[in-house]
């Protein structure tokens, strides 16, 4: 079976972009892959983090993963940093990785103007070690969400630079997008971000989401609800993709092109579509959290299935750069 491998990083609440983009579709893909899904800690403290918060976020963010069918059964998860093997080969391809590549990366880019006071080296370096994460396992299918896309094009070049000067080891990695691979913020613009403040949380309570929704920009040539609106400039309508059936969609679309509803009726049926497919996950986030010992046990059994692929992984590196001491 092809192997896919994917990550989420424990750097705030997860929203329902991240599950839409991602981690719905990795569910979709346990059936037919042997999938690897990983918290990546790591990639996390690129940013200014709360250090006391972060072994809650880890969990919380694994939690959610199980709730949402990731379970043991059916994948392995596991924490990064748990499976050292990942930051050790992310050093070996940082010496094949062109700097001028990293600096041209739409992510360092953006991040480098969120994060003015703390333009570090890991926030460079991320794709490197992300590329890492994935080669470790030498996984040839990514499914990640739109913004990711450019990532995995350097993991590509990053096997492509290895394979080329220490001989064939690592596949070149595709990536797979959900239907629907960016959500905009409640903003209307940016990418839905948890560290931006136009989210919608996984886990909020319906009475939130809709007060979020309400306000939430809409296509903006429809100022009255007399205009004629444009579904495909539309972030509301995306969501409708995301979450209301098909002749759902196929209705919002009509009432919204002829102005047969407002904006707040069209809210209205994605808030319900939303909250229907949402609340049994948050039921079962709530059951497990009543056990926190089951999603620690999750983590580490994943991490003990992981560190043995990975272990021979870098052994195999190792040998092919010439750094293996047999007399070890
Ligand atoms: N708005 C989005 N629409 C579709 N997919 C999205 N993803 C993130 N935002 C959207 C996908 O979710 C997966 C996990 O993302 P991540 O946690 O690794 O990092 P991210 O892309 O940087 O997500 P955030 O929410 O924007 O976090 P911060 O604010 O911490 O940077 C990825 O597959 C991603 O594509």
């Amino acid at each position: 079976m092809d192997r896919i491998f994917s990550g989420i990083q424990p750097s705030g609440e997860i929203h329902i972009g991240n599950y839409v983009g991602a981690i719905r579709n990795w569910v979709q893909l346990t059936n037919r892959y042997d999938c690897i899904y990983c918290v990546v800690d790591y990639h996390a403290i690129t940013i200014e983090y709360d250090v006391e918060m972060m072994q809650r976020r880890i969990l919380d963010t694994a939690t959610i993963l199980a709730a949402c069918g990731l379970t043991p059964d059916k994948c392995m998860v596991f924490v990064q940093s748990h499976v050292p093997e990942h930051t050790e080969l992310a050093w070996i391809f940082n010496c094949v990785t062109p700097i001028g590549e990293l600096e041209r990366m739409t992510q360092f880019k953006e991040k480098s103007k969120q994060h003015r006071q703390n333009i570090n080296m890991g926030l460079l370096d991320y794709p490197v070690l992300q590329a890492a994460d994935i080669l470790i396992y030498k996984a040839g299918y990514v499914p990640v969400g739109e913004d990711q896309t450019q990532h995995v094009e350097l993991s590509r070049e990053v096997a492509r630079k290895f394979n080329a000067r220490y001989g064939e080891t690592f596949p070149e990695p595709q990536v797979l997008l959900s239907t629907a691979p960016r959500i905009a913020g409640t903003d209307g613009n940016a990418k839905m971000s948890k560290s931006m403040n136009n989210a919608i949380g996984l886990l909020e309570p319906p009475e939130v989401i809709w007060e979020k929704l309400r306000t939430a920009a809409t296509c903006e040539h429809r100022q009255r609800r007399s205009d004629p609106g444009h579904p495909e400039h539309c972030n509301i309508f995306t969501m409708h993709t995301a979450f209301s059936k098909p002749d759902q969609i196929a209705f919002v679309d009509h009432n919204c092109r002829t102005a047969g509803f407002g904006c707040i009726e069209c809210k209205e049926i994605l808030h319900k579509n939303m909250v229907e497919e949402l609340s049994p996950i948050q039921a079962r986030v709530r059951e497990m959290n009543k056990k926190p010992e089951y999603i620690i046990d999750v983590l580490k059994s994943g991490a003990s299935r992981c560190k043995a692929i990975a272990e021979k992984v870098m052994d195999e590196v190792r040998t092919k750069i010439g750094i293996k001491s047999e007399w070890l």
